[in-house]
């Protein structure tokens, strides 16, 4: 958590330094920059979303994704401790004032269960970021799909997202050792 606020503060520090020769005096609109959602390697498993949200003038957080299309999409967080990779459900991710906030490979992430086919042929779900500021401000943003990376393709998202998922097990089978 420390980590990942330095993380964020270096990233707020360095959109500073690469914004002082341009848009001088206007002030930041909080939205969302870019973004994508890989596949699952199989159709039954879910796919990853990744994207860049730029800050606004005030600090808010993320504190929900959604799509209509999709069954299901959470917000989570994969750790590595002691060479494990596990992953953790998100209730909020933070988006510091004028600085940016990255869902990534590695990272904090979305998982998809269930996308509409209707939208994976036309290869974008409408999605909604809905944030804490403004009565939950919602901005919605079409993530481009992509197709999960073939094998020959050593995709980094599509190889980390696996190792999640063996985090996601691990962690229902946590859930289902306390009933
Ligand atoms: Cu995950």
């Amino acid at each position: 958590m420390i980590k990942s606020l330095a993380v964020a503060a270096l990233a707020a520090s360095a959109l500073t330094l690469s914004s002082c020769g341009g848009d001088l005096g206007k002030e930041p609109e909080l939205r969302v920059a870019s973004g994508y959602i890989e596949m699952g390697a199989t159709p039954d498993r879910p796919a990853a979303g990744y994207f860049t949200i730029m800050g606004g003038p005030r600090d808010v957080d993320l504190v929900a994704v959604t799509a209509d299309l999709a069954q299901r999409v959470e917000m989570h967080e994969s750790v590595r401790e002691n060479g494990v990779v596990t992953m953790q459900p998100l209730t909020s991710a933070p988006v510091p004032a004028k600085g940016k906030l990255e869902f990534k490979p590695g990272g904090k992430h979305l998982m998809i269960w269930n996308i509409n086919p209707a939208a994976v042929r036309v290869g974008k779900l409408p999605m909604i970021f809905v944030f804490s500021n403004n009565n939950n401000e919602r901005i919605l943003f079409d993530l481009k799909i992509r197709q999960a990376s073939a094998a020959g393709d050593q995709g980094s998202a599509a190889m980390d997202h696996g190792g999640m998922d063996i985090g996601g097990m691990d962690m229902g089978a946590a859930d289902a050792a306390k009933k």
